[in-house]
Formats: structure tokens, C-alpha cells, sequence
């Protein structure tokens, strides 16, 4: 099992998309591991975006970022971190094939709706950013149907 930090941005709230993108991972099989309505800071948008920080659009980005709440998300699964940039589509919605999130809701070039970590390391030093407190520990009954529970989950 994997888990990824998947934001739901401040467009995605302000323009009530938050259901129908949720539903985008939920019907895929994944978890929700976990999820807040959280307001970002400029320290926490600041350590998040670090790699970005000579990059040209940063200072928008964060002002983007800590305009209005987030919605944040651990989603898991079996390869959850692959499969969630693959709902979430090309990082622009003008560029992202249709059916993805970004290419489904939007055409910005700033605007993107979702933020997905792209490896492992970035996950894991993510989710401690954004989640502190912890995950809370809990079996999803689905996952028997999602995933062959001899094969995939290794039970029995
Ligand atoms: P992705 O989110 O698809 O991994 P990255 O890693 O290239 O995209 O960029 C990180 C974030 O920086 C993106 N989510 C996007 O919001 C923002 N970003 C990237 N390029 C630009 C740009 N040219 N103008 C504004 N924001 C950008």
C-alpha cells in the first residue's frame, strides 16, 4: 500500500468541485486515509513549494495557494501515488487529456485544481507536512472487492 498527499486547491473549493473530484479517486478504489478544510499558510505554502522557489511563478503560486482553504487529502492503495497523477491529467487543464481531473474542469494556466506528490520521498515528506497529527488507522472493506485478497493483499 501507498499513500500520496493529494490538495484539492483553492479554485477546486471556491468553485464547488470538491464533490466531483473526491469522487474521481473514491470510484478509482482508493482510501481516503484522510481529509481536512485547512487555510495554507505562507510558512507551511513556503516548505511545501520549496523546490520552486527560483522559479519565476512561485510568488504567485503561494499567493495562489494561501488565498482561500485547501482541502487535504492522504489517499491510499496499491500504486496510489502513479494512479493519482494519472486522474489528475497534464499539469494545465488546456494541455491534460480529457477524462483527468485537470482536463475535464478547467483551462487555466495557473489554476490546476489538484495537487498530487510525484514520487515516494515527495509523499512521505508531504504528508508530514500537511498531516502532523497523523493518519488514523482504520480497515476499508472495500479493498477485499478492490483488490484480489490472495494475490494483491497477501491475506490468507
Ligand atoms: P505538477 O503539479 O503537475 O506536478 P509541477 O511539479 O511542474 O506540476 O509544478 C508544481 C506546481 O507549480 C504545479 N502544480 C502548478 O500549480 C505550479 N506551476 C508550475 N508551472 C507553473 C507556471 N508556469 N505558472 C504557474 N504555476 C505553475
Amino acid at each position: 500500500m501507498e499513500r500520496t498527499l493529494i490538495l484539492l486547491k483553492p479554485d477546486a473549493v471556491q468553485r464547488g468541485l470538491v464533490g466531483q473530484i473526491l469522487d474521481r479517486f473514491e470510484r478509482k478504489g482508493l482510501k481516503i486515509a484522510a481529509m481536512k478544510l485547512m487555510q495554507i499558510t505562507p510558512e507551511l505554502a513556503a516548505k511545501h513549494y520549496e523546490a520552486h522557489k527560483e522559479r519565476p511563478f512561485y510568488a504567485g503560486l503561494v499567493r495562489f495557494m494561501t488565498s482561500s482553504p485547501v482541502v487535504a487529502l492522504a489517499i491510499e492503495g496499491i500504486g496510489a501515488i502513479a494512479i493519482c497523477r494519472k486522474l489528475m491529467g497534464a499539469t494545465f487543464g488546456a494541455d491534460a487529456d480529457a477524462g483527468t481531473i485537470r482536463g475535464d474542469f478547467g483551462s487555466s494556466r495557473s489554476y490546476n485544481l489538484v495537487h498530487g506528490s510525484d514520487s515516494p520521498e515527495a509523499a512521505e515528506r508531504e504528508l508530514g507536512l500537511f498531516f502532523p497529527e497523523g493518519v488514523p488507522e482504520y480497515e476499508l472493506a472495500a479493498y477485499d472487492w478492490t483488490y484480489d485478497p490472495v494475490e494483491e493483499l497477501k491475506k490468507g
